[in-house]
């Protein structure tokens, strides 16, 4: 009998990265402030030994890790580490407050919750049975006490293994956790890798959180898996940024950040010096911030879109038009479709964008009913984004059948807050809306109406909800109405809400 020989691919995510890391020399993976702070070189070992710091603490293969910390190099590596021992990496906003921390802890049952140093006694409460360790900016904490002086090799991963848990809120109902496995994170990247034409001469500015599929994913991977040197920046500040267009090549941001940009002094013609790339996404683009950016530096941003369950669908060419106010076409390996009810509408026609291919989650965390609901026969997923498709097959969002507002694009859920302000003391009943923000794209507003001899003010209001919602969620402005607009149907007629409040955000 013929021997076969059994050759055992390891789709770790990591795996990949590490054969790309082993070709850079001694070049630096992260900078920051000139200085290099993680190196391509020290990938292996590094994530070897922390990963067997993780295993000490009890933690394998398919175990989550819950990480609420912030920004950093050891961030990075942790995520890796993660990666590396198997386990399923769950980043939350470091803006979520203990209320929030609660349920994802509930959620996602994890082995080892590593949060912010000042946390630690607030999420022990909360942590039931998981090991609790800290990380600080500094990279302080308990995470690197007891690092021991050995390593775990990658563990060897099948491409429908989970790599991450991404919670992402939904309308009805807690936050919902999209399982992506290791073989959408790596499809999507490899996918992108080529369209965008990342190499290792690459230099990416980095400005986004890590605990998004934005900054996680499309950045970090994008980098990763090109052998690019990344300018690690914590917080946003255009003119730091702007001064290093000379050193970079690559640019990821949300159109707030390009709004920002835009009104920056520093932003000359002459500033976007060796940058061949600038990429929008996570929220619409005003046509208007395209080309004023085009105007003052040449440059057409590319703009593409996205979603946590999906990662990337579509994206304007490389080469090709990049027209404003579009999303591209769809990446290739992904099937987009334009749904009006259960057929296909017209070309230019607006309906739900359906999309399914290797980038498309593995299902919603512990929730078959909300899986089930999301996904049509045959694979496809529902996105909840209104679109038109042209003869050519052009994206164009035009709307959302969600209610959802994205404010610098970060999703926020209307019901959420509903909720909240409903619960308060004296409030019959609210109405959560998106007006147009000058620096966020949307702002939230809250419409609220009091019971009867009840004395509601926005002040009272606002501190109610104090630690029970992230601050970015919180509204920006609080009406208080006699009664809600509604239809015939009983329904609250937020398009007219919409219309009433459209200028009050107007002046940041
Ligand atoms: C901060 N604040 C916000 C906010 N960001 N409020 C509403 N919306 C936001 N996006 C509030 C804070 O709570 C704080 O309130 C005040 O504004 C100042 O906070 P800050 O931290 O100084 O803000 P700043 O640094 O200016 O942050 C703005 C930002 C940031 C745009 C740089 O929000 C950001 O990095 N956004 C990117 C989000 C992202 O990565 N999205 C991708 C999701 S993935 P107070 O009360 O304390 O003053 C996805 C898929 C895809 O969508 O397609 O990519
Ligand atoms: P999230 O659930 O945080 O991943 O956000 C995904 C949502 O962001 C999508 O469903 C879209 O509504 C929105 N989005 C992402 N990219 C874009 C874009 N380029 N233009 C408009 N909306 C976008």
């Amino acid at each position: 009998m013929a021997q076969e020989a059994v050759i055992l691919m390891n789709s770790n995510i990591l795996a990949r990265f590490l054969e790309v890391a082993q070709q850079q020399g001694d070049k630096p993976f992260l900078i920051e402030d000139g200085h290099a702070i993680a190196q391509f070189a020290d990938l292996e070992w590094d994530t070897a030994r922390l990963g067997a710091r993780l295993a000490d603490l009890g933690a394998g293969p398919g175990d989550r890790i819950v990480v609420q910390v912030e920004k950093s190099a050891d961030n990075v590596l942790l995520y890796l580490a993660a990666q590396r021992l198997g386990m399923v990496y769950v980043p939350l906003n470091t803006a979520y407050t203990a209320g929030e921390l609660a349920y994802f802890l509930s959620d996602a049952e994890p082995t080892i919750v590593v949060c912010r140093p000042a946390d630690e006694e607030a999420v022990r409460a909360l942590a039931g049975d998981a090991e609790v360790v800290t990380l600080g900016e500094d990279g302080s904490g308990s995470l690197y006490d007891d690092v021991p002086d050995r390593g775990v090799y990658v563990a060897h991963r099948e491409p429908d293994d989970l790599a991450a848990i991404l919670y992402t809120s939904g309308t009805t109902g807690r936050s919902k956790g999209a399982m992506l496995t290791h073989g959408n994170l790596l499809s999507n990247a490899e996918t992108l890798h080529g369209l965008w034409r990342w190499s290792s001469d690459d230099v990416l500015i980095h400005i986004l959180p890590i605990y998004h599929v934005h900054g996680l994913f499309v950045a970090i991977h994008g980098a990763l898996l090109a052998g690019a040197t990344v300018l690690f920046h914590r917080c946003f500040d255009p003119a730091k940024v702007i001064a290093q267009f000379n050193s970079a090549t690559v640019l990821m941001g949300v159109p707030t950040h390009y709004g920002r940009l835009l009104n920056s002094p520093e932003l000359t013609p002459n500033a976007c010096g060796q940058m061949r790339l600038f990429i929008s996404g996570s929220a619409p683009l005003l046509a208007e911030v395209h080309d004023r950016f085009a105007e003052v530096t040449g440059q057409r941003i590319l703009e593409r879109y996205g979603m946590t369950e999906t990662g990337m669908i579509t994206s304007n060419p490389y080469d090709g038009e990049r027209i404003a106010g579009t999303v591209g076409y769809p990446l290739p390996g992904e099937e987009v479709r334009v749904r009006d009810g259960d057929a296909d509408a017209a070309p230019g026609e607006p309906g739900v964008l359906e999309v399914r291919g290797p980038n498309v989650f593995a299902g919603y965390w512990r929730n078959p009913e909300k899986t089930a609901e999301e996904f049509r026969d045959g694979g496809w997923f529902v996105t909840g984004d209104i679109a038109t498709m042209a003869q050519d097959g052009r994206i164009t969002l035009v709307g959302r059948a969600k209610d959802l507002i994205i404010a610098g694009g970060l999703n926020i859920y209307p019901t959420e807050i509903e909720e909240a302000l409903d619960a308060l003391p004296g409030v019959e009943e609210s109405a959560v809306i998106g007006v147009p923000h000058p620096d966020l794209g949307e702002g939230v507003v809250a419409v609220v109406v009091a019971q009867k001899g009840a004395a509601l003010d926005p002040e009272g209001l606002l501190a109610g909800l104090e630690g029970q919602l992230a601050k970015f969620k919180r509204p920006r402005h609080i009406a208080v109405v006699d009664s809600l607009p509604r239809n015939a149907m009983g329904k609250v007629q937020k398009a007219e809400l919409r219309k009433v409040f459209a200028d009050c955000l107007r002046k940041p």
